[in-house]
């Protein structure tokens, strides 16, 4: 049986109870689970069962912003629960702290099963359950001592039939104040535990610090390499614009000095090195364009960076992969991991490596810090593995990385690509000579043609930028006739081999996308 203002007052005193819970765990997650609390779990678990076209869309919809938009989804089902379960306890005890440690069950499994999972992470969710549970349990009975009180047939005051009885105004004001001082300690609580968390972490100060070896030799942007087209993407893409895909819900933080890189598996000697065991070997600039598998045709998904690393085929010459092996299992940290060929790692023609700076500084901590795998040729979830800890040489036949159960290709080559960055869609441009510009990419192989169509014509060469290697994307421009209208602009490219960039539509799932880029471009 509810009364007018029970329902509110019960869900209120589940969402009190759900903050009680998440502030008790996340103040005990800095000394019991460095690596991520339950809520992190929790959004962890939810992204790895996540059906991988959710994902996709997730990608596509929310860009960059697809981690906040996880969480803001999962707020708004812990806040629903919550409420639910403070109805349920008001109306059929003890239903409502069942809901509650049901949650907080899924939330100790979440902990307890991700990756890098501590002998005590554990306690978090067990604590913020029984935390939960209690406040739970005082609210409702107050909750239920107000209601009943209201509800006893006690004389009116004469004279003031308007005034509320007594018992009821007191037992009011005693749930009213308990629910505000629970809520408002838990908030000040979990806010609290939040920002000295964030004080203590102090791994981006320690990786401002990290001074890389000068490497010994470097990448030079020759002249010419660089068009200067306004609207085009600088050939090479600044760390803070640098696209960033990955399933971390947080960013691992690794302190450099106790981070270890494992080499184990068919290897006849498995190694152990530290982050100065590799710095010591010496370093590198490489210039490497990076492409993600859900880059569609005409996407961003896509960034340049010269890389300073060392060759990963030293490494494993060292360990000594047995024959039979033909897999690279690279691990991160937080329990990602890729499947590279063995053979894409050890050829002398390939710079595989494992980066540890990037753009000329420490490799940014979303990108990787501090060492991550970058290999040409090779889309990012099968080669470009960040927080890199292990890799582990193996078969195809016996191991499978993070995307392979998910339905993508265990192995994945980038197909090359063209897009058009100028004049864009939606943006209508003057007639007159327009420059159509953009980039292409084809790695490992290069670029040798880009070719434009406007509105069906012939297929016209546009000139390219003097590419920086193979391995990385050129930029290309054609100077455009622009009359007013409506105009198709088409764009396709061949490689050094003489192959033409594939027509065909394909979807980016399951091993990335093909087609030619066409947009539509109004001048006036
Ligand atoms: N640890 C980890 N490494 C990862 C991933 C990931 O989810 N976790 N995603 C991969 C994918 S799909 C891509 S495209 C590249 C993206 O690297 P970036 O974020 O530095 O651009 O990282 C790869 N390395
Ligand atoms: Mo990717």
């Amino acid at each position: 049986m509810m009364r007018r203002g029970s329902g509110i007052w019960s869900a209120v005193s589940g969402i009190v109870a759900a903050v009680a819970f998440l502030a008790v765990a996340e103040a005990l997650v800095p000394l019991t689970s460095p690596g991520g609390g339950p809520i992190v779990a929790v959004g962890g678990f939810v992204i790895d069962v996540v059906p991988s076209p959710l994902k996709e869309f997730a990608i596509s919809t929310f860009g960059e912003n697809d981690k906040p938009a996880l969480l803001i989804g999962l707020g708004i089902a812990v806040l629903v629960s919550a409420a639910i379960a403070g109805i349920l306890q008001y109306v059929r005890r003890p239903l409502g702290v069942v809901l509650l440690a049901f949650a907080g069950m899924l939330s100790l499994l979440a902990t307890v099963t991700r990756a890098g999972a501590g002998g005590l992470s554990w306690i978090p969710s067990a604590a913020g359950t029984l935390a939960g549970s209690l406040v739970l349990i005082l609210l409702i009975a107050r909750l239920r001592a107000w209601v009943a009180a209201s509800a006893e047939n006690v004389p009116r005051i004469p004279g003031n039939p308007a005034a509320p009885q007594p018992a009821a105004a007191v037992s009011r004001r005693a749930f009213l104040r308990m629910t505000a001082i629970i809520g408002a300690t838990a908030v000040l609580a979990g806010v609290g535990a939040r920002l000295l968390g964030a004080a203590t972490s102090s791994i981006s100060a320690i990786r401002d610090e990290l001074n890389l070896p000068a490497p010994r030799t470097t990448v030079t942007v020759p002249d010419g390499a660089e068009l200067d087209v306004d609207g085009l993407t600088p050939l090479i893409t600044p760390n803070a614009d640098f696209y960033r895909v990955d399933t971390a819900l947080v960013i691992p933080t690794i302190d450099p000095a106790s981070w270890r890189l494992v080499i184990d598996g068919m290897v006849d000697r498995p190694l152990e090195f530290s982050l100065d065991d590799l710095l010591a070997r010496g370093v590198d600039e490489y210039a490497i364009t990076l492409t993600c598998v859900s880059n569609d045709v005409g996407g961003d998904l896509v960034g340049n960076a010269i890389w300073t690393g060392i060759p990963v085929r030293d490494l494993l010459a060292e360990a000594g992969p047995r024959r039979g092996a033909d897999m690279v299992l690279s691990r991160s940290v937080d329990g990602y991991s890729a499947s590279t060929p063995l053979a894409s790692l050890t050829d002398d023609g390939l710079d595989a490596i494992l980066a540890v700076g990037m753009n000329g500084e420490p490799l940014p901590a979303e990108h990787g810090f501090p060492v991550r795998m970058v290999v040409p040729g090779l889309y990012g979830y099968v080669s470009a593995t960040k927080w890199l800890t292990r890799l582990t040489v193996t078969t195809f036949a016996d191991d499978e990385a993070y995307w392979t159960p998910r339905g993508y290709s265990a192995k994945a080559p980038i197909k090359m690509s063209s897009r058009i960055d100028t004049p864009r869609i939606g943006s209508p441009v003057e007639a007159g000579t327009v420059p159509i510009a953009g980039m292409a990419w084809a790695q490992t192989v290069g670029i040798a043609q880009v070719e434009v169509s406007i509105d069906d014509g012939a297929w016209q060469q546009a000139t390219l930028s003097h590419p920086l290697s193979d391995d990385t994307w050129v930029q290309w421009v054609l100077a455009w006739d622009a009359t007013p209208g409506t105009h198709y602009i088409t764009v396709r490219a061949v490689d050094a081999d003489g192959e033409r960039q594939i027509e065909e539509r394909a979807p980016i799932y399951p091993d990335g996308s093909t087609g030619w880029q066409r947009i539509l471009i109004t001048v006036t």
